[in-house]
């Protein structure tokens, strides 16, 4: 690959360059070269590099016009969107709206991602009037997977605020469904994919009446619940199916992140929780904060879920429905042997399978440990039938019954991630660290004088890392070679921009014996939580749409679409029909005149084969924005409720008569008056 240049080859032109100056950042942001950039001597002394720089520079630097050789789908956080990145070069390629209205895309302004958006909002019910969303804060975005490792076909994503999750169609990277999860509020776990993406798994996260009605907060313990939601994909129709969906009653404690198993465990899925202790809140009559009511106990709960044995159940239809979704209660799934706990050190974070499902690591972040749980001690311990049971009568198997390990691994463990070679690597958030420590068993036999479970290295990052990615670093078959660290504080790394400080994503090297950073790279316009990277020869997207008058959301040629030699304006009553075409450069008709109060439905189809001849509509005063790309076809549908002259243009300098790609709505006034203003 162009990136992986030989060492030989680096030490060889660190050594002409005649480096080891000191540098200070102002000076390396000064530097002059006099003209003499043809020199590499040159350019290293004045920008007052160190050896290790000029190396991380060669290993990250993508000539332009090459490629990076691996993709990271990375969540947008607080702005609802996916981002990709090219890496090593941390290019940031594309920005998939997912939650949120994006005027690139022409998300959100007419057209199908409106019909996406709105298929996510919370419908009317006896609670109250319907809600518009219009943002996420998409936390976890999880490819497909095919046995377990990453396929490239479809992306999904979660809106921690609102309990919804999202299809992302990665044959043109546009989000296809968005659906609001009927019995919760709020998700965190999520989206997470078992090993043929048959289910995705959304747990909720703050524990509240199950269905949203109204409880009184000192009912809590009675009423008050947490939930996983198991969603079935349909590969075929490209979509969740509602109807083969289901969710499983939890106790209030508050579920955090999830993860199927795989391989030896994949039919299993765990699931982490906080607050067991069911703490709700100082109402200002001095009792704890829930900083302190939360984190009472000593430990939490890790959730062991049989999947099998649920669907087994919501197959028999053994559930209530709750806002007409089907839930299997907690009396059934403890009957039925689907629900098992065990200890975990206090509130924990991340739960993470290891690549050969054997082991499941848990961080309690507040423990400098990483706790190993080993699955076949589960599975003896579920045998063995030595119960303690909670107060809802869900069976706890002792702690020393099911770990396998302690690793002492620094302060404020979060996630972890695996390598090819037998290593685990854990996100410090105090520390501000990345741990890097041995796997039993793999480590120990691939690295003569590396014992198992233990800590290898320590590498500090700048500041306070939550996630963590690698290559495949959650399949089974991880990669190794990068590592993301995605930063949460960035206090002292960029040029001040205010207040607001961006994130700042770390890229590092972990092919070899010691961890080494490479770059950073700042993301001014969302919080980075879960991220995916895969090798971009596994992603097929169209360079354009198969047909002309293709419809994203059908993912087929859309009966309704304008199609070349049928352009026209058909009138029924006040019902007015729109067929146009976009070509470089000019809109056909150009004139689109109707009456004040007209219902007007407008077909735009770009008929170019060419790839990158995207076209826009943008229409003045009534907050339309389409982007349509080679061969795509757009429906807006509105009322011409404002009279007067709009025009309409493309938004995209796609050609050199842009300009003129242009045109008229003109709305005749319904009354004289209105005319004369
Ligand atoms: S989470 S770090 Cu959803 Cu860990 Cu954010
Ligand atoms: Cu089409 Cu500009």
């Amino acid at each position: 690959m162009k990136h992986a240049l030989k060492t030989g080859a680096l030490l060889g032109l660190i050594a002409v360059a005649g480096l080891g100056t000191g540098c200070s950042k102002q000076s390396a942001k000064q530097a002059t070269f006099h003209g003499e950039t043809t020199k590499a001597s040159v350019v290293i002394a004045a920008r007052h590099l160190k050896p290790d720089d000029v190396i991380r520079a060669l290993q990250t630097f993508v000539p332009p016009g090459e490629h990076d050789p691996y993709l990271m789908f990375a969540s947008g956080g607080q702005n609802g969107q996916v981002l990709v990145y090219g890496i090593p070069s941390m290019r940031l390629l594309d920005e998939i709206p997912v939650f949120t209205p994006d005027s690139m895309a022409g998300w959100g302004f007419g057209g199908s991602g409106n019909e996406v958006l709105r298929g996510g909002d919370i419908p009317a019910s006896k609670l109250g009037p319907a809600k518009e969303l219009n943002w996420g804060d998409l936390h976890h975005c999880n490819l497909s997977e095919s046995n377990g490792v990453y396929d490239g076909q479809w992306l999904f994503a979660n809106d921690k605020a609102n309990g919804r999750i999202a299809v992302v169609d990665l044959r043109d990277f546009a989000t296809k469904q968005i659906v609001k999860n009927p019995i919760f509020y709020n998700d965190h776990g999520a989206v997470f994919v078992t090993p043929n993406t048959t289910w995705l798994i959304e747990a909720s996260q703050y524990s509240a009446p199950l269905g949203g009605a109204y409880q009184d907060i000192t009912n809590y313990e009675a009423t008050y619940r947490g939930e996983i939601t198991f969603w079935r994909f349909d590969r075929q129709t490209g979509r969740i199916d509602t109807n083969q969906s289901f969710a499983i009653e939890l106790p209030p404690y508050w579920q955090d992140l999830a993860i199927s198993g795989k391989l030896v465990s994949h039919d299993w899925i765990f699931c982490n929780s906080f607050n067991v202790a069911r703490y709700h809140g100082d109402d200002l009559d001095g009792q704890p904060s829930f900083e302190a009511g939360a984190t009472s106990r000593d430990t939490d709960y890790l959730h062991i879920i049989h999947l099998s044995q649920a669907v087994k159940d919501f197959q028999a239809g053994k559930f209530e429905r709750v806002n007409g979704f089907p839930v299997i209660p907690l009396k059934t799934e403890i009957a039925d042997h689907i629900l098992y706990f065990t200890p975990e050190t206090k509130s924990p974070h991340g739960v993470d399978v290891s690549p050969d499902g054997h082991y499941i690591v848990v961080s309690g972040k507040l423990d400098p440990h990483v706790t190993v749980y080993n699955f076949d001690k589960i599975q003896k311990a579920i045998a063995a039938g030595k119960f303690e049971h909670d107060p809802y009568g869900v069976p706890v198997m002792p702690m020393e019954d099911t770990v396998e390990a302690r690793v002492e691994v620094g302060l404020g463990p979060l996630h972890t991630q695996f390598d090819n070679k037998g290593f685990a690597y854990t996100t410090l958030f105090l520390d501000s660290a990345i741990a890097k420590w041995s796997l039993g068993g793999s480590a120990e036999t691939l690295h003569p004088g590396v014992k198992s479970w233990t800590l290898i290295q320590k590498l500090p990052v700048q500041y306070n890392p939550g996630h963590l990615a690698v290559i495949g670093g959650d399949t089974t078959h991880p990669t190794g070679q990068y590592l993301l660290s995605l930063n949460k504080w960035s206090i002292d790394r960029f040029d001040n921009v205010g207040p607001l400080y961006p994130e700042n994503l770390q890229l590092v090297d972990i092919s070899g014996k010691e961890m080494r950073l490479l770059s950073d790279t700042p993301l001014g316009m969302g919080e980075t939580h879960y991220a995916q990277i895969i090798a971009a020869d596994k992603v097929h997207p169209w360079q354009a749409y198969p047909e002309v008058g293709w419809n994203p959301l059908t993912q087929s040629v859309d009966t309704n679409a304008a199609m070349p030699g049928q352009e026209g304006i058909i009138r029924n009553a006040n019902h007015v029909t729109v067929n146009m075409t976009i070509v470089r450069s000019h809109y056909t008709p150009e004139l689109v005149q109707v009456n004040q109060g007209d219902d007007v439905t407008w077909h735009i189809t770009n008929i170019e084969r060419t790839p990158n001849a995207t076209h826009g509509l943008a229409i003045s005063a009534y907050n339309i924005n389409l982007t349509i790309n080679p061969g795509q076809a757009e429906t807006v549908h509105f009322v011409a409720d404002r009279a007067g002259v709009f025009s309409f243009y493309c938004t995209k300098f796609c050609s050199a008569l842009h300009l003129e790609m242009a045109g008229y709505l003109i709305v005749k006034p319904a009354t004289t008056q209105t005319a004369q203003r």
